[in-house]
């Protein structure tokens, strides 16, 4: 059965939404990243990269989200245009990447130097802040014209996209304002929210207890870079 390394933040979820609408069978498998469970010589061996989500599936390793959403949906034929040389697919690739690339990274940091980083911070929180703004606002425009990311038909894109609006107000630390500035993106987000497939890959965070303590262990292994600074000091 297909193996699913998981924990409930935004990157994983975007693969329990597809494998909840693919309905395929997983065994869903917590790796608790403030318990350091990441680093575990056997899941180093499926993701190098030490970050949550990863599959396994047979002889079949994928790690990285976007990388398993067109793994799963190309081999399953769903969800994605299969048409590889076609401008729907070219496009499907372009907001993946731009996902991958801009909207993941900008939106973290924007949550760890809002939520997590000591002080002094302002320059840096300026830079993440405007940053996940100005990719946000690309989706925003993006979707003020259409229905869903790319073409006329819920895909994978919608799901990588979902993974991170789901958390919008607590990335641009806006509150429910945030749907004033962003109310393409909230309707897209509500969408997919009402998908009887989204709900259960959000009743996964339930099936196991994450440590939510964000004490000086999980500092450590969520934060190693700062243990520098501490010989420095
Ligand atoms: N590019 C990777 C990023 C994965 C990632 O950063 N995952 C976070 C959760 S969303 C994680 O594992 N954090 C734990 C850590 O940084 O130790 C992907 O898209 O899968």
């Amino acid at each position: 059965m297909l193996k699913f390394f998981y924990n409930a933040a935004p990157n994983p979820m975007k693969i329990a939404l597809l494998l909840e609408e693919l309905g395929l069978s997983y065994e869903a498998i917590p790796v608790d990243t403030r318990q350091g469970q990441q680093f575990a010589p056997e899941y180093l061996a499926v993701n190098p990269n030490a970050k949550v989500p990863a599959i396994v599936d047979g002889n079949v390793t994928v790690f990285d989200s976007n990388a398993i959403l067109l793994f799963l949906a190309d081999r399953e034929k769903r969800f994605i245009v299969p048409d590889v040389g076609s401008a729907e697919r070219a496009e499907t690739l372009s907001w993946l990447m731009f996902i991958a690339s801009g909207i993941g990274p900008y939106s973290g940091q924007s949550v760890h130097f809002r939520h997590m980083a000591p002080e002094p911070k302002t320059y840096a929180l300026n830079r993440y802040d405007y940053e996940a703004n100005r990719h946000w606002g690309i989706l925003e425009k993006h979707l003020s014209g259409r229905t869903f990311m790319v073409g006329e038909h819920y895909s994978v894109v919608d799901m990588a996209f979902w993974g991170w609006a789901r958390l919008l107000p607590y990335v641009l630390g806006t509150g429910d304002g945030t749907w004033v500035q962003y109310p393409h993106v909230k309707r897209l987000l509500d969408h997919i929210n009402t998908k009887p497939a989204a709900q259960r890959a959000e009743a996964l965070k339930t099936q196991y207890s994450f440590k939510t303590e964000m004490d000086a262990q999980a500092r450590k292994f969520m934060f190693p870079q700062n243990e520098r600074l501490e010989k420095n000091d």
